[in-house]
């Protein structure tokens, strides 16, 4: 069993705490709470680079460990990365589990060391204009 967890932050006030676990080469369990968001839906991804020093832009593009396009957590053409939305109820919270297959806590596509970001926006799922980077 291997296990991360990881803590955001923001200067709006954002924070939370998220938890990955792994059982061998099982998919990933993913466990978090947020607070201090908007309510409705955020992007929800893992960056390339655990560069949190500029914000979300010193982590790079979405984890795409495949050289795939963006899309939704369910399509077979997507970026590793993409987890896609988190819904936040109108208090401003959100707790939410995931369970994802490619996002691993070990072997040569792990997300360790990696960032977790929750953007401000919905993501569109590659389906629209809007391009969460
Ligand atoms: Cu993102
Ligand atoms: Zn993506």
């Amino acid at each position: 069993m291997v296990k991360a967890v990881t803590v955001l932050t923001s200067s709006e006030g954002v924070c939370g705490t998220v938890y990955f676990t792994q059982e061998g080469d099982d998919p990933t369990t993913v466990t978090g709470t947020l607070s201090g968001l908007k309510p409705g839906l955020h992007g929800f991804h893992v960056h390339a680079l655990g560069d949190t020093t500029n914000g979300c832009m010193s982590t790079g593009p979405h984890f795409n460990p495949g050289s795939k396009e963006h899309g939704a957590p369910e399509d077979e053409n997507r970026h590793a990365g993409d987890l896609g939305n988190i819904t936040v109820g109108e208090d401003g919270t959100a707790s939410f589990t995931i369970v994802d297959s490619q996002i691993p806590l070990c072997g040569p596509h792990s997300i360790i060391g990696r960032a977790v970001v929750v953007h401000a926006d919905p993501d569109d799922l590659g389906k629209g204009n809007v391009n969460l980077r």
